[in-house]
């Protein structure tokens, strides 16, 4: 098969002379393309006597393997000599440091919600949490919500299958914790809630973080002891008061916004809270002739907001890196 050796001899020799990766690339083409020598031979392998193909295949192949091997190392020799030539004119500094990839980091609001958590934790509270898909009697009943209350219509709670809802607040989650814990109670409930709400200021799905502490005599002076030790370790100041607000929630009497202030500058609302109602105990078999205490609400966002002096929630939630990367730590 003198055809094959020439073959072999032609591309051994273009391949050498191939001063640059682009010729190198041209020259392989011409044997080992889809239109090149060595394909085309392998083409004629039909007309060849049957006895005859075995043999000749193989050959053409073991041919191939070789221009393969040689234009690797061809490949090789002209990178390494391309990356000697600049080394030996100084157009490369090996010393630079690297551009380096990047790792990511943790988003603020994350972020905020490990502090929270950690925080709480520091201050003796379990951190639960539970399903985002619930039933009709953890997100409703059992927190004393009428069956005519408005938050139960379609126009406020997202419905899914089978008259579940995506939880419209964590406190479900303490629910489910006073179902399966024996008094005395010391959560907090952080998780993502889903209400029928769009606009500027709402977003249908955002955060909460719910906290519940029952004892045998826990009173809103411990809430508010509480909560002013959390705030005051959350924002890293002293100067943090509280104000309480009446307000209504179904699942507490009697209920209160909680306010907070830096010092003296203007009161910001922080919290809804209140005492836990005694039909949310019975709900959950706690004796309320024995056992009381608070719950509260909030929203994690807003804190993040405060602690990073971001003033539209919803940068947090597009993504900008130029954005986000300003938090990571
Ligand atoms: C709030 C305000 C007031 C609350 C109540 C409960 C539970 F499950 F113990 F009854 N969890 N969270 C509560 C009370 C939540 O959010 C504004």
């Amino acid at each position: 098969m003198d055809a094959l050796n020439d073959i072999v001899e032609r591309a051994f020799a273009d391949f050498a002379a191939s001063a640059d990766p682009a010729a190198l690339e041209n020259a392989k083409a011409k044997y080992l393309g889809k239109a090149g020598a060595l394909t085309a031979l392998l083409k004629t392998l039909g007309t060849l006597p049957a006895d005859e193909r075995a043999a000749t295949g193989a050959r053409i192949n073991a041919a191939k393997r070789e221009l393969e091997d040689a234009l690797a190392l061809r490949r090789t020799a002209l990178a390494d000599a391309k990356l000697a030539a600049q080394l030996a004119a100084d157009a490369l500094d090996v010393s630079l440091p690297g551009r380096g990839r990047g790792i990511g980091g943790v988003h603020p609001l994350t972020l905020t919600l490990e502090r929270i958590e950690m925080l709480f934790h520091s201050l003796g509270f379990d951190v639960a949490d539970g399903p985002e898909i619930e039933d009709d009697f953890h997100n409703f009943t059992a927190l004393n919500t009428p069956e005519n209350h408005p938050a139960r219509s379609m126009h406020d709670t997202f419905y899914v299958d089978g008259g579940m809802v995506l939880r419209t607040h964590t406190s479900p989650i303490q629910v489910r914790y006073m179902e399966t814990h024996a008094p005395p109670i010391r959560i907090i409930a952080p998780g993502r809630v889903y209400r029928v709400d769009s606009d500027a200021t709402h977003a249908p799905m955002f955060h909460q973080v719910e906290g519940l502490w029952i004892g045998e005599d826990v009173s809103f002076a411990d809430l508010k002891s509480v909560f002013t030790e959390f705030l005051r370790l959350f924002f890293e100041r002293d100067d943090v008061t509280l104000r309480f607000r009446p307000s209504f929630f179904p699942f507490t009497e009697p209920s209160a916004e909680i306010d907070m202030r830096f010092g003296d500058s203007g009161w910001l609302e922080i919290a809804g809270s209140g005492q836990v109602h005694p039909n949310v105990l019975r709900a959950v078999n706690i004796d309320p002739e024995r056992w009381q205490g608070f719950a509260f609400g909030m929203g994690p966002d807003r804190l993040a907001m405060l602690r990073y002096g971001v003033d539209d929630l919803r940068l947090f939630y597009e993504n900008d890196l130029r954005f986000l990367a300003q938090f990571a730590e």
